[in-house]
């Protein structure tokens, strides 16, 4: 089967598991072929099946705004036609859903009929979508894929209370290649970040607004005051300069390193004791699910689809947005013994097996199945 799969290459978590997707797919035998303004993040590898195409933005001096969305509806149009495509796989609404349904309807003037999935991640619905000048577009969009997704039980009541839907949304959460986030024997990471051994606490992200990151040091700052401790900051964003200034006034701030992007993130998770993830909104919450494959327990906020990934008392805690001191009493009492670090260390990844790949992938390809009738054999099976 040819597939086409449309998303946005940034690390963020809808361009990581549209890309991951991607990859398994391709190993499983699938053409797969990318279709993102500049290369993903983590397509950095060569397969035979799997094909990436740019769409090339142009800025006329006539644009004022680049009309990306036309650009992209013309990419589609002309990849479906060259390569065959029988599906195509768009992640996020806006405006991926909304320019392949406009494809969709020019090959259809042209005697070819394209499946279209879209799969919701949630800044699409929770954050953008709300914003009324969308929801016409978002709702028209998911109301006219031909199966729609989203990664979380929390992401699909909020779609529905958000939006004008009347089409079924499928429930597919994200997942976990383990062969790639594994715990990796990475001592020597350990001795350069915790030289005497103190407990080493970590937060991913983009650094936007919705994720908090100021209650993350504040976190932090009641942690370092019982426990000798670090706390790494992977990923970048508007936030940094703020939660620097935080640091500073809370004087936590020698005791944390800014890591920037990393493209090895499991690695350094692989040297971590506790995840944190304080997030306002987020659907799913895919960062605290690396970091549990890694054998890392995580401490979060309750919102969104964060309780379905981490398990309040087993995998980690859960407590209501905003609450730090909630959340720097339940780090403590997983860090304060060891035992109970341990248990809750294999815990983590106990439930993030439960997100394993390997379940995850054959509801993604039930989906396809049951949108392209006569399933083409591909490259593996011929
Ligand atoms: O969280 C972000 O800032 C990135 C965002 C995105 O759109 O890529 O992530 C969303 O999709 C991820 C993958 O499905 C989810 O794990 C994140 O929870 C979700 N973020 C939010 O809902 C805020």
């Amino acid at each position: 089967m040819n597939i086409g799969i449309v998303c946005y290459p940034t690390f963020g978590g809808s361009g990581v598991v549209a890309t991951e997707l991607g990859k398994a797919l391709a190993a499983k035998g699938y053409f797969v072929h990318f279709i993102s303004y500049s290369q993903p993040a983590r397509l950095d590898f060569f397969n035979p099946n799997v094909f990436f195409h740019e769409v090339s933005i142009y800025k006329y001096p006539l644009f004022e705004y680049v009309p990306y969305e036309t650009i992209l509806a013309s990419k589609i149009v002309d990849i479906v036609k060259q390569n065959k495509l029988d599906l195509l796989h768009v992640h996020y609404a806006i405006p991926h859903a909304s320019a392949a349904l406009m494809a969709k309807n020019i090959l259809r003037e042209q005697g070819i009929n394209i499946p279209i999935v879209t799969t919701l991640h949630g800044t699409d619905i929770t954050l953008v979508g709300k914003d009324p000048t969308y929801e016409p577009v978002v709702s028209y969009s998911i109301n006219h894929s031909d199966a729609v997704t989203a990664v979380s039980e929390s992401l699909k009541r909020d779609t529905y209370k958000n939006f004008h839907i009347d089409k079924p949304i499928h429930v597919i959460p994200n997942f976990i290649d383990f062969e790639r986030f594994t715990k990796q024997k990475k001592e020597h990471f350990k001795k350069a970040i915790a030289p005497n051994g103190e407990k080493i606490l970590v937060h991913t992200s983009n650094f936007r607004k919705v994720k908090r990151i100021e209650d993350v040091i504040k976190v932090f700052c009641i942690v370092s005051k019982q426990i000798d401790s670090k706390l790494l900051l992977i990923g970048d964003g508007p936030e940094r300069t703020n939660i620097e200034i935080l640091a500073k006034e809370l004087c936590v701030y020698e005791k944390i390193t800014f890591l920037g992007k990393q493209e090895q993130i499991e690695e350094i998770l692989s040297v971590c004791d506790l995840f944190l993830l304080t997030s306002e909104t987020e659907s799913f919450g895919l960062a605290a699910l690396e970091a549990m494959a890694c054998e890392v327990p995580v401490i979060s906020s309750n919102a969104g689809g964060i309780p379905e990934v981490n398990e309040h008392g087993y995998s980690g805690y859960l407590s209501n947005v905003g609450d730090v001191e909630d959340m720097g009493k339940n780090a403590l009492k997983i860090l304060e013994n060891e035992a109970t670090l341990k248990q809750f260390k294999s815990n983590a990844l106990a439930k993030a097996l439960t997100f394993h790949i390997d379940k995850i992938l054959p509801m993604y390809e039930d989906v396809y199945k049951s949108l392209v009738g006569e399933f083409t054999k591909c490259a593996t099976d011929a």
